[in-house]
C-alpha cells in the first residue's frame, strides 16, 4: 500500500539521503563511484535542465539512449523527479526501430549518449513527435572539461555545466500521483513485434518490496551488478531500483563481457549478480578454468529464459553456490515466480513471490487441479497495461473462471500442490509433431547435458509427413569436431533421456544462436532458418 501521491524517484533516492545514506555510495563503474548525495546532486541538475531548457512538462515523455553507467541512471531518476515519463531503449536499437518507438510512445525528447546518435538523428528526422534530443557523454562528469561536444547548443554536458554553476543544487520534485505512468517499456519479446508496457510509480516500487525482499533480503552493505541493459526491466530493476531501494551500491558496466564482468565482480566484491543463462553458462567456463575469489557473492539471480539444470550445475561446480531461478516478464515488470537457495525444488523455477498468486488455466480459463499442464496466469501488485495494442485482451483475461484480471503470460506449465511452478514451454513454442506435443526447452535440457554441448535452440519445422519434426541447432564446447558421427550420439543422447519421440530428427552445428538484446533466444528465426 503506497500514498496516493507518489514519486518513485523520489523514494529511491531523496528519501535514501534523506535517510542518511548520503556517504554511501550508490553507484560504481570502472571509471568513477558516486555517493547517494552526488547521484542526486546529478539527477537534480539533469532534472533542472529537463524542465527550464527544454520546457519538459509532467507527462511528458523522454526517450533514454545509452550504455548503462551512472549518468544514464542519471537521467532515468531526472526524468522522474521532473514529472516525465521514462521511455529506455537497447542501445543496439537501429532507426527503424527507434521510429517506430517515437512514433507508438509519443516521444517528446531524447536524452543520447554521443556514441549512439546517428541511429537516433535518422529515427527522429523521419517523425514529427520528437522536438529536441540532448547527447552526453557517459564519463562527462567525470572528467570535467575533457568533453568534446560541449560547444553544441544540444550538448547535454553544457547544460549540465551551465546548471553547475546555478545557485542551488536542489530540485522541486513533481509531485506525481502512484498511478501516473513512470515507465513505458518496449519489448520485442522473441517473436520480433514490440509491445509498450506501462507502468506506474506504485509499480517500481511494488517490484522493489517483492522478489528482492522476499528472495535476496538486501542489506546496505551490498554490491549489485549484472549483465542486462537498463532498458530490459530485469536490468532496471537488478542493477538500479533495488539497490537504491535498499541503500546499497551498485555496479554498472556499458558492455561486459563475461571475462570482464567476472573481473569487476572480484575487484568490486560484488555480493548480488543479475544475470542470464547464456552468461552463466559463460561464467561457468571462467570460474572453473581459472583462480577467482568470489567468496563475497551472496546471491547469483537468473531470469530472462527458463534456467537449464545442466547450466545450474556448472555454475555450482565452478563457484560452489547456487543460482536463483526467476520467472519475470517486460508486462509485469519483474520476477514473479523464484525460490530462495532454501525453497529450491528440482525440476521447478519456483514458487509465487509473495505478494503475486498463480493459477494454471485451461483452454476455456477455467483454473485446473494441481498436476495438469496448462496455461500460467499471474495477479498481483504490477499487471500488464499495453499501450494502445489489441494484444491486451489476450494478455490479460478480464473474464476467465478463475475471476478478473489474470495476466496470461504466454508460459505453459504444472502448478504442484505445494504450489511450484514446473515450467514447460512458451506457448509459441510448443512443436506438434505426429500428433505428439513437445516442449523444445525440455529437448534442449537433454542436449545441454551432453559434455560437447555448450548450448542450444530446438524448434519445429515443418514437414510433410509428420506436420513438423524437432530440430536442434546447436553450439558446441571448443575442442568438439561437428559432424554426422557427433549429431548421431546427440540423437542417442536425447533419446536416453527424453521420451524418444522428442529427439531431434535434424541437428544443425552452428557457431552461435540468433538473441534479442535481452540474451533471449529468438526460436522464430531458428524457426525461418529451419523452414527451407
Ligand atoms: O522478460 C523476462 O524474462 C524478465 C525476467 C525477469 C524480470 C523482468 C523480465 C522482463
Amino acid at each position: 500500500n503506497y500514498p496516493p501521491r507518489l514519486n518513485c524517484a523520489v523514494e529511491l533516492l531523496d528519501r535514501m539521503v534523506a535517510a542518511g545514506h548520503g556517504d554511501r555510495v550508490a553507484l560504481r563503474s570502472l571509471e568513477a563511484s558516486w555517493s547517494y548525495r552526488e547521484l542526486l546532486l546529478h539527477s537534480n541538475r539533469i532534472a533542472r535542465v529537463l524542465r527550464d531548457e527544454l520546457g519538459l512538462l509532467p507527462g511528458n515523455r523522454v526517450l533514454l539512449r545509452g550504455y548503462n553507467s551512472p549518468l544514464l541512471a542519471a537521467c532515468w531518476l531526472a526524468v522522474l523527479k521532473a514529472g516525465g515519463i521514462v521511455v529506455t531503449s537497447m542501445p543496439l536499437l537501429r532507426a527503424r526501430e527507434l521510429r517506430q518507438m517515437i512514433t507508438k510512445a509519443r516521444i517528446d525528447f531524447a536524452l543520447c549518449d554521443v556514441r549512439l546518435l546517428d541511429e537516433l538523428m535518422q529515427a527522429g528526422r523521419q517523425t514529427t513527435e520528437l522536438k529536441r534530443v540532448l547527447h552526453y557523454r557517459a564519463d562527462s562528469f567525470d572528467m570535467p572539461g575533457s568533453s568534446d561536444s560541449s560547444d553544441s547548443p544540444d550538448s547535454l554536458d553544457l547544460l549540465l555545466a551551465r546548471a553547475v554553476a546555478g545557485d542551488h543544487d536542489g530540485f522541486d520534485n513533481v509531485a506525481t500521483s502512484a498511478e501516473d505512468p513512470a515507465l513505458i517499456a518496449f519489448t520485442s519479446g522473441t517473436t520480433g513485434i514490440p509491445k509498450a508496457s506501462v507502468h506506474f510509480h506504485r509499480d517500481v516500487l511494488a517490484i522493489c518490496d517483492t522478489f528482492p525482499a522476499a528472495m535476496l533480503q538486501p542489506v546496505p552493505e551490498d554490491v549489485f551488478c549484472g549483465t542486462s541493459p537498463l532498458a530490459f526491466t530485469y536490468g532496471l530493476g537488478g542493477m538500479l531500483c533495488f539497490p537504491l531501494r535498499y541503500g546499497a551500491s551498485s555496479l554498472l558496466l556499458e558492455r561486459p563481457t563475461p571475462a570482464l564482468m567476472l573481473q569487476a565482480m572480484v575487484q568490486q566484491r560484488a555480493s548480488i549478480c543479475f544475470s542470464v543463462p547464456t552468461f552463466w553458462r559463460q561464467l561457468a567456463v571462467l570460474v572453473e578454468t581459472g583462480e577467482h575469489d568470489l567468496s563475497h557473492l551472496r546471491h547469483c539471480v537468473s531470469a530472462g529464459e527458463p534456467l537449464p539444470e545442466a547450466t545450474r550445475a556448472a555454475w555450482r561446480r565452478a563457484a560452489g553456490k547456487e543460482i536463483i531461478d526467476g520467472l519475470g516478464s517486460t508486462e509485469l515488470l519483474h520476477i514473479f515466480i523464484s525460490h530462495t537457495a532454501a525453497s529450491l525444488r528440482r525440476g521447478a523455477i519456483g514458487h509465487a513471490v509473495p505478494g503475486y498468486r498463480l493459477c494454471v488455466m485451461g483452454d476455456r480459463g477455467q483454473p485446473l487441479p494441481a498436476g495438469q499442464l496448462g496455461r500460467l496466469a499471474v495477479k498481483g501488485p504490477t499487471g500488464c497495461r499495453y499501450l494502445d495494442d489489441e494484444r491486451q485482451r489476450s494478455y490479460v483475461d478480464v473474464d476467465a473462471g478463475a475471476g478478473q484480471g489474470w495476466n496470461l503470460t504466454g508460459d505453459t506449465g504444472i502448478l504442484d500442490a505445494d504450489g511450484y511452478f514446473h515450467f514447460h514451454a512458451r506457448s509459441d513454442d510448443m512443436i506438434v509433431s505426429a500428433g505428439y506435443n513437445i516442449a523444445g526447452p525440455e529437448v534442449e535440457a537433454a542436449l545441454l547435458q551432453h559434455p560437447a554441448v555448450f548450448e542450444c535452440g530446438v524448434v519445429g519445422i515443418p514437414d510433410a509427413e509428420r506436420g513438423h519434426i524437432v530440430k536442434a541447432f546447436v553450439v558446441l564446447h571448443p575442442g568438439h569436431a561437428p559432424g554426422p558421427l557427433l549429431a548421431a550420439q546427440l540423437q542417442a543422447h536425447a533419446k536416453q533421456r527424453i521420451a524418444p519421440y522428442k529427439y531431434p530428427r535434424e541437428i544443425e552445428f552452428v557457431s552461435e544462436l540468433p538473441r534479442t538484446e535481452t540474451s533471449k533466444l529468438q526460436r522464430f528465426r531458428l524457426r525461418e532458418r529451419g523452414d527451407h
